[in-house]
């Protein structure tokens, strides 16, 4: 039996990836809560370069960045597939799972910042959610289409944390009349069944993000 080892952190969207895909993909693993204030010599033997959760161990050999895990994911257990079998579509897929990973980040840069740097973040957020509104979300139930794949994980791991952070901050970006697809997308996300067995729980997140946003405030 191959061994799977994962290492995290319960409120990181980057670890959600990881698990919605090896859940996905019914892959068995062991769970590693990390500190991330006492980092573990395990993470550090494993993820020397950049000390950051998540990181798959898989025989042994560890993967590090949620991204990279994804694509390894899906190399070694090809089914159910996560990307389209199409090298146009696959190519699109890949497209805008990096968009998610350019711009996405602007939404946590939005929480850890006030003032002018919150302004501007606060906009390229809003500039990515329009996008994606515009150009990237159909008609379909999921990015391409009727079942969750490599984009859907990629947003789901920024969105889903997006709607904590409105709610820590006393705000909107993603009203349900400026962003219809996006709302659509969120309810078939979420309501799917691995998804909706494997998110973090709503009121810890809010605790959780409530009390860094407090830390914050009282030393930028
Ligand atoms: N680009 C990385 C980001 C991972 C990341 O930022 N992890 C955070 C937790 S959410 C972390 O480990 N932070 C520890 C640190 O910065 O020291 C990925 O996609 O995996």
């Amino acid at each position: 039996m191959e061994e799977v080892k994962l290492l995290g952190t319960w409120p990181s969207p980057f670890l959600y990836r990881v698990i919605w895909a090896l859940k996905l993909k019914g892959v068995p693993y062991d769970y590693t809560e990390e500190d991330l204030s006492d980092k573990s010599p395990l993470l550090l033997q494993y993820n020397p370069v950049h000390k950051k959760i998540p990181v798959l161990v898989h025989c042994g050999k560890p993967i590090c960045e949620s991204t990279i895990i994804l694509e390894y994911i899906e190399q070694t257990w090809p089914q159910p597939p996560l990307l389209p079998n199409d090298p146009y579509d696959r190519a699109m897929a890949r497209f805008w799972a990096k968009f998610a990973d350019d711009k996405g980040y602007a939404i946590f840069i939005m929480f850890h910042t006030t003032g002018e740097e919150h302004e501007k973040a606060m906009k390229d957020s809003l500039e990515m959610l329009r996008t994606i509104e515009d150009h990237a979300l159909g008609e379909k139930k999921f990015f391409s289409g009727d079942i969750i794949g490599v984009v859907d994980i990629a947003f789901g791991g920024i969105v889903v944390w997006l709607e904590v952070l409105e709610d820590v901050l006393g705000m909107k970006l993603l009203e349900a009349h400026t962003f219809p697809r996006w709302h659509a997308w969120i309810k078939n996300f979420k309501e799917a069944p691995l998804i909706k067995d494997n998110l973090p729980d709503r009121d810890e997140m809010l605790m959780f993000f409530k009390l860094l946003r407090q830390k914050y405030l009282a030393s930028p």
